[in-house]
C-alpha cells in the first residue's frame, strides 16, 4: 500500500428489547460489567505482538515513523557549553553544543526545583506551595556542573539542580513549544470529504498489538475515523475495547447501549428513521469526544452510515458566509433529554453548535437535531438570523463533496471522534423482528489520549 494508502487523498494540513429498557436489568448489568475485576497491570499482560502479521500502513505511519512529536525533543540529548545569570539574576540563558540557547526566567526555575523537598517524584507532582514561591526571585549563583547537568544556588541558600535533557524539553522557544504541544496533544488534522478512504485496522489487532493500537489512536485523532473489523457479531465487543484503552464512558443510556427499534423509543435513535447528521449527547457539559459503533446485525434495506468531518465544513462556512459561523459559534441553545434507560434522566443544557478557540478555530460541534429543545433562551429577532445559519451549516455536512457513506457489515466496529465527525443513518424498514442491531459505546478523549501516550512510550520504547 502507498503511504497514503489508507486516506486515497493527499493530506490537507491546517493547522432488545424489553431486557435493555428495563432500568433493573441495565444497573445489573452494568453493575456486573463494572465489578468485574480486571487482572492487574492488564494492559500489561497482553499476549505478545503478532509480528508476523501485515501491518496496517496509512496516514497512522506518519505519526509513529515521521510525526515530529516522536522525533522531536523525546531523543534529544545535547550538552551545555556555557550557563549564565541574566537580566539582574531573573533569567538564566543556556548555551547548548548545537550552538542554540535557552532562556529560562528563574521564578520557572524556582517553581520546578525536582529537590525532594519541592518534588514529589512518586507522583511526578510539585510539592512545593504556591505561597512558599516568591514569584521575583533571583539567582544568587548558577553554576555548570559538568556539561549535562547545572546547579543554582538561591538567596535563602535553597539548592536546585537541572538536567540538560529535562531543561532542554522545556526550551521557551517558538519552536520548542510548538514541538511540546505536538508531541502531547497531537494537534494536527487531516480533512476529509467524500473522498475519503476509511481507515480499517482487525479489530483483533488492535486488541494484541500495540503498535496497531498506537497506530489506531493516531488515526483516530488525525482523521477522526477508523474502521475496526472482524469483531465478532455479538454483544460485549466494545466492553473490550474498553478495557483496551482504560474505561469506557458511562451514560444515562448505559455503559453500552442497544441501536435497534424499540416500542415507546425513548431516544429517536431507537427507531427505524433516518437520523439526519449529528454529534451525540450535545446535552452533556462535557459531551463524549469518543464514540464506537459496533454493527451486530444489519438490515438488508437501508440502514447506511453517513458520516462528514465537521471540522472540514466549519472551515468551508467560515470562508462562505462567516455571519453564519459567527451565529453558530456564538448563540447558546438549548438541548434536552428527559426519560428513563440505565437510570431516569432530566438533562439540559445549553452549547453553541459550534465551539471554537480562541483563534476561531472550530474545536467541538454540538450538534444534534432531535434533542434541540423546544425552549430557545434567545431575543425573538435573533431566531430568523439563527436558523438561517443553520440551514446553510446542515447543507454544507450534506453537500455531495463532504458527505461520505459507508454501510456497515456485522463485526465492523466505527471508531470516531465524536466532537468532530457528524454521524447520521438512513431509514430502513420498519418490522416485527429487529433487522439491525448495533452496539454502542463513548469514551473520553481524556482516557484515549492517555492510552495513545502510554502506547507510543512502549512502542517507541522511550519516553
Ligand atoms: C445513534 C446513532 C447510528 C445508526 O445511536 O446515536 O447515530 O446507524 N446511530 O443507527
Ligand atoms: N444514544 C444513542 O444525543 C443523543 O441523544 C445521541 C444517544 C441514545 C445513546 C443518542
Ligand atoms: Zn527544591
Ligand atoms: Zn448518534
Amino acid at each position: 500500500m502507498a503511504p497514503h494508502g489508507a486516506l486515497g487523498t493527499a493530506p490537507r494540513h491546517s493547522s432488545s428489547d424489553s431486557f435493555i429498557q428495563e432500568p433493573g436489568m441495565w444497573r445489573a448489568v452494568a453493575n456486573v460489567l463494572l465489578r468485574t475485576k480486571v487482572p492487574r497491570g492488564r494492559t500489561c499482560c497482553l499476549p505478545p505482538a503478532h509480528k508476523s502479521r501485515t501491518l496496517f500502513i496509512g496516514p497512522t505511519w506518519h505519526c509513529a515513523a515521521q510525526g515530529s512529536h516522536a522525533a522531536g525533543p523525546l531523543i534529544m540529548n545535547p550538552g551545555i557549553l556555557k550557563v549564565e545569570a541574566l537580566d539582574a539574576g531573573h533569567l538564566v540563558r543556556v548555551e547548548w553544543e548545537d550552538g542554540s540557547e535557552s532562556r529560562y526566567p528563574c521564578v520557572w526555575l524556582r517553581d520546578n526545583c525536582q529537590c525532594p523537598h519541592c518534588f514529589l517524584h512518586s507522583a511526578r507532582a510539585r510539592k512545593l506551595l504556591f505561597e512558599d514561591l516568591d514569584v521575583n526571585i533571583v539567582v544568587k549563583e548558577v553554576t555548570l556542573a559538568d556539561r549535562k547537568k547545572i546547579s543554582i544556588m538561591w538567596p535563602d541558600e535553597h539548592a536546585s539542580e537541572y538536567e540538560a535533557e529535562w531543561l532542554k524539553k522545556r526550551c521557551f522557544s517558538e519552536e520548542a513549544r510548538a514541538e511540546m504541544r505536538e508531541t502531547l496533544f497531537l494537534p494536527e488534522h487531516q480533512y476529509w470529504g467524500s473522498d475519503l478512504q476509511l481507515p480499517k485496522m482487525p479489530f483483533e489487532e488492535i486488541i494484541y498489538n500495540d503498535e496497531s493500537a498506537y497506530r489506531w489512536l493516531c488515526t483516530l485523532k488525525k482523521v477522526g475515523i477508523v474502521i475496526l473489523t472482524g469483531a465478532a457479531a455479538r454483544q460485549g465487543e466494545l466492553i473490550k475495547l474498553g478495557h483496551r484503552i482504560g474505561f469506557l464512558r458511562l451514560t444515562f443510556y448505559g455503559p453500552t447501549w442497544q441501536v435497534q427499534d424499540k416500542a415507546a423509543a425513548n431516544n429517536v435513535a431507537y427507531t427505524t428513521g433516518k437520523l439526519c447528521f449529528h454529534t451525540d449527547y450535545p446535552v452533556l457539559q462535557h459531551p463524549p469526544g469518543v464514540q464506537f459503533l459496533h454493527c451486530i446485525k444489519q438490515t438488508a434495506t437501508g440502514g447506511e452510515t453517513e458520516v462528514v468531518d465537521g471540522f472540514h465544513a466549519c472551515n468551508k462556512l467560515k470562508q462562505q458566509n462567516p455571519q453564519a459561523y459567527q451565529i453558530l459559534s456564538s448563540t447558546a441553545v438549548d438541548y434536552t433529554d428527559v426519560g428513563r434507560d440505565y437510570c431516569d434522566f432530566a438533562v439540559q443544557c445549553k452549547q453553541r453548535i459550534i465551539d471554537v478557540d480562541s483563534r476561531g478555530q472550530a474545536v467541538r460541534i454540538n450538534y444534534n437535531n432531535a434533542t434541540r429543545d423546544t425552549v430557545f433562551d434567545i431575543p425573538a429577532e435573533k431566531v430568523r438570523p439563527f436558523y438561517a445559519a443553520l440551514k446553510e451549516f446542515n447543507d454544507l455536512l450534506n453537500s455531495a463533496e463532504l458527505k461520505f457513506t459507508h454501510k456497515l457489515k456485522p463485526g465492523d466496529i466505527l471508531t470516531f471522534d465524536n466532537w468532530r465527525v457528524l454521524h447520521g443513518r438512513q431509514s430502513y424498514p420498519s418490522g416485527s423482528e429487529v433487522t439491525r442491531h448495533l452496539e454502542g459505546a463513548y469514551a473520553d478523549w481524556d482516557v484515549v489520549m492517555s492510552r495513545l501516550r502510554l502506547l507510543r512510550k512502549r512502542v517507541l520504547k522511550r519516553d
